[in-house]
């Protein structure tokens, strides 16, 4: 990926729709106008930001392949910062297709996914932050996960970065003074201040990766199984849960064969929520099957729901499901309660870990207890964290991973103060922690890593 050429992708996505997007960015932008578009008002000149009506033709030709609104927008006030392009057509695949075709043709290189974006990274319009927040935006599958990409968007994770690096660069100004003087002439610069100024940004940071288990939550979703043997009523509560009829509910023990994966909204988590087969002693192997994917999927998901049937007594099927999510986050829920009782709380509860969560008592077919069972199943999910809501909150395993980096190297540098190290190996510590969080907003990120960010972006953007 070369940075200085012109690029050219379709914006919108592929398939028809009222209008299409094809955006060109690099030097040849105005050039690309000026070959295939013919101004209904005969403007020869564009202005920077105005939108011009008129045709596309192809080059060289007077053939129309589409009446489109074009705008030219300027260097650096573009979204890549260079000169860029952007023509609006009718929406369909072809003339999409056909345009694009023309401007590969006048030699624009067509874009790899993410490479507008990547460009507005490297001529200085946003921070790495900002950059992975737009392909946020538009992966959000709750207003929650919306907000927090939006928050990113708008720079405020890059601000706290940047309000982390002043005290550090302060450390280190004072400490490169303190390796020429000696401690009566530094007063203020000595080791001890230092290490009690780096207190307050390791306070700082681990407030900062506290905020994490929920934002990455709520940015890359959760997985919950519903887990439970035939006819407890697993499908009813996955329809009661997404409020339509997705699943087959039928009378008969053993009617989901295979898994059924659906996302809902849980308290703005996007949880991806499988109804699975009734686990018992399997029938065929069709079913057999069906049993082990449950054990399997069950193995990932951040809560598994055994759920039991209250009408009837705990039988040696449930405690062996119990007993088997024995290591994992269990929401045990009790089913049916519309039902004459047939289960003892008790009973079950002397067959529940200490861990367990429940147990809940709802009726999937008539709705009662399904909040409780929501709310709960939020704050399993939050680890009760929703409620606080701090200014940045960190939503990505990258600037998870960086914040710790620059964390250990902070306690690093005041595990050398306390020994009495030299300040040059202090001053590298904090070195290291300035990088860390540099990793964050892309200012000491390599080349591969950038790709690899931006290799998971959509084409157009
Ligand atoms: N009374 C009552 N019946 C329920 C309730 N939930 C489910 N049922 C009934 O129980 C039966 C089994 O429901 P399903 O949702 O198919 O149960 P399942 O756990 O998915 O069953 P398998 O797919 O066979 O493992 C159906 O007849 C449902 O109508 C409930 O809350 N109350
Ligand atoms: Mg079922």
């Amino acid at each position: 990926m070369s940075i200085g050429d012109t690029i050219a992708a379709i914006a919108t996505p592929p398939g028809t729709g009222g209008i299409g997007v094809i955006r060109v960015s690099g030097p040849r932008a105005e050039d690309i106008a000026r070959l295939l578009f013919r101004s209904s008002h005969h403007v020869r000149d564009f202005k920077s930001r105005r939108l011009y009506h008129g045709d596309i033709v192809a080059a060289g030709q007077s053939t129309v392949i589409d009446e489109v609104l074009i705008v030219l927008m300027r260097k650096p006030n573009s979204y890549t910062g260079e000169d860029t392009l952007e023509i609006y057509c009718h929406g369909g695949l072809l003339i999409m297709e056909s345009i694009l075709g023309e401007v590969a043709r006048a030699g624009v290189r067509l874009a790899e996914p993410g490479e507008f974006t990547k460009r507005a990274f490297l001529n200085n319009r946003i921070d790495l932050s900002q950059a992975e927040a737009t392909a946020d935006m538009i992966a959000a599958r709750t207003r929650r996960g919306l907000d927090l990409a939006l928050s990113h968007l708008k720079g405020n994770l890059a601000r706290k970065i940047e309000a982390l690096h002043s005290p550090l660069l302060d450390i280190l100004a004072a400490l490169e003074v303190s390796i020429d003087f000696t401690e009566e002439e530094l007063g203020e610069a000595s080791p001890p201040a230092a290490y009690d100024a780096l207190e307050a940004v390791v306070a700082d940071i681990e407030r900062l990766l506290a905020t994490s288990p929920e934002g990455i939550i709520c940015r890359q979703g959760a997985s919950v199984v519903i887990a439970g043997r035939p006819n407890v009523g697993k499908s009813s509560l996955l329809n009661r849960l997404l409020g339509e009829q997705r699943a087959i509910v039928t009378p008969i023990p053993g009617t989901t064969r295979d898994f059924i994966e659906e996302t809902v909204d849980i308290r703005g988590v996007p949880v991806r929520l499988m109804d699975t087969a009734g686990i018992r002693h399997p029938e065929n192997i069709i079913e057999a099957e069906g049993i082990r994917r449950v054990w399997q999927k069950s193995e990932g998901a951040d809560v598994v729901m055994v759920l039991l049937d209250g009408s009837e007594p705990l039988r040696d099927e449930d405690t062996e499901i119990l007993e088997g999510n024995r290591t994992r986050p269990v929401l045990v829920v009790v089913n049916k309660v519309d039902l004459a009782p047939g289960l003892d709380g008790d009973v079950l509860r002397s067959h529940m870990s200490g861990e367990a969560s429940g147990p809940l008592w709802i009726s999937a077919k008539f709705g009662q207890g399904i909040d409780e069972l929501i709310e709960v199943l939020g704050c399993l999910l939050l680890h009760d964290q929703a409620e606080r809501e701090p200014e940045v909150r960190i939503a990505n395993i990258r600037h998870q991973a960086a914040l710790e980096e620059a964390l250990r190297s902070i306690r690093q540098a005041q595990s050398s103060i306390r020994e009495g190290h030299s300040p040059e190996f202090v001053a590298f510590d904090i070195q290291q922690a300035i990088a860390g969080l540099d990793l964050i907003t892309g200012r000491s990120v390599d080349e591969q890593v950038l790709d690899r960010i931006f290799s998971t972006f959509c084409i157009g953007k």
